[in-house]
């Protein structure tokens, strides 16, 4: 039998626990293919919870662990029990699962049942169909949550996985052994949403199971909402490729007017060279950038010929953007005419609203696209 490790994170749960470590306990009944045991990790309770687990050890043979930790949030909490779990209990796959009862434990088999049809990283979602978040939640905590997850799917360019912070998950061990170092540094809540970005960047394969979730009737929340925010849109600004190869491509457009620029105002190089000199400096950083940061996770290594190569795919989407441009802006001042556009009381060549609308609606997206299929694949 396989081991399904059911990870608890627990801090003042005595009266939630003394029910929910029975009916996980219960899913038992309903495999025979897994062994489902418990993880608790509790951060100094004080409310009894260690003699309560102490009990269930006891009267539930072999099933029950208790990893005790300081309170320091819950992906400190997440970081030490998965890697007590690597290391004591090698378990096939581990499960997050709160344990204040919003997570149904009768939904445990539906995750094994994906992992037994080869998923790696299961979700439970409040937003696929037959998912739900609670009724009774203010109009603040569901703005939260949906705008949060609206924000990081965009982010990430990941449309199809509806729910990044979901703390109801099943995730194989090896995806674990992969992330959990990179992980480690991210506390609080964005810790699941750095575990899911690793783990699809590893290539994890994901699943989505509808999850309805309860509010806790038990015990107080822990949650800091200014925090979360606050740490989710760090994360998501700081992570996502889009958003790197954007950075990059802005400094490319830097890059290269300073160094026509300097050429042109400083050197008194010919203005046609020196706008090439520096489109091609800007393409090169780009490339190089790129690579390194925003698609590091793919990046290209090796021999000296695969950076070539790729530097001369590069080139060639560049090029094809600037074909692309110029057709864009030779359709738009024929259908839109060349007349200067009125905006905020400033007058403005059209030419120049036409350039950042194709930029903005296709160079960015096409050469994003062209990149993943063509330079960094998966
Ligand atoms: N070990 C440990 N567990 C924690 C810590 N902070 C929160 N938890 C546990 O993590 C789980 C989720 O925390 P909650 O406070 O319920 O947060 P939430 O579910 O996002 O918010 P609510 O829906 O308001 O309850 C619960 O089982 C908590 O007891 C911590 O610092 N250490
Ligand atoms: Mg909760």
């Amino acid at each position: 039998m396989r081991t399904a490790l059911i990870t608890l994170p627990t801090y003042k749960e005595y009266n939630n626990l003394k029910s929910l470590i029975p009916a996980i306990l219960e899913q038992q009944k309903k495999t025979k293919i897994w062994d489902i045991k418990i993880l608790v990790v509790d951060s100094n309770s004080q409310d009894n919870t260690d003699k309560l687990i102490k009990e269930f050890q006891k009267k539930y043979k072999d099933k029950i662990y208790l990893l005790e930790t300081p309170k320091e949030g819950l992906g400190k909490a997440y970081y030490k029990g998965f890697k007590f779990a690597l290391e004591e209990i090698k378990p096939y796959v581990v499960f997050e699962m709160d344990a204040d009862w919003s997570h149904d434990p009768n939904l445990i088999p539906t995750f094994l049942k994906q992992i037994e049809q080869g998923y790696d990283f299961v979700i439970g979602s409040r937003y696929i169909k037959g998912g739900s978040i609670p009724d009774n939640w203010g109009i603040h905590r569901k703005i939260f949550s949906v705008v949060g997850n609206i924000i990081i799917k965009l982010g990430f360019a990941k449309p199809k996985i509806t729910d990044w912070t979901s703390g109801f998950r099943c995730i194989k061990v090896w995806v674990v052994k992969q992330v959990l170092e990179k992980v480690k540094k991210y506390n609080s809540y964005v810790f699941q949403i750095a575990i899911l970005d690793n783990a699809l960047k590893n290539k994890a394969r994901i699943a989505e199971i509808p999850l309805k979730f309860k509010d806790r009737e038990e015990g107080f929340s822990k949650i800091n909402s200014l925090q979360y925010i606050v740490h989710t849109l760090f994360y998501v600004f700081t992570h996502s490729p889009f958003l790197l190869f954007i950075y990059v491509g802005s400094l490319g457009f830097i890059i290269d007017f300073s160094v026509s620029w300097i050429l042109i105002h400083l050197l008194n190089m010919n203005k046609v060279i020196s706008n090439g000199i520096g489109a091609e400096t800007a393409i090169f950083s780009n490339f190089m950038l790129n690579n390194f940061f925003s698609f590091k996770h793919k990046k290209i290594t090796g021999k000296i010929s695969g950076y070539i190569k790729g530097f001369l795919k590069f080139n060639f989407i560049s090029i094809g953007n600037v074909l692309v441009q110029m057709f864009g802006i030779y359709l738009l001042l024929k259908f839109f005419g060349d007349k200067d556009l009125i905006m905020l009381n400033y007058s403005v060549p059209s030419w120049t609203v036409y350039k950042i609308i194709i930029i903005t609606f296709f160079i960015v997206p096409l050469s994003y696209t062209l990149y993943n299929k063509i330079i960094w694949k998966n």
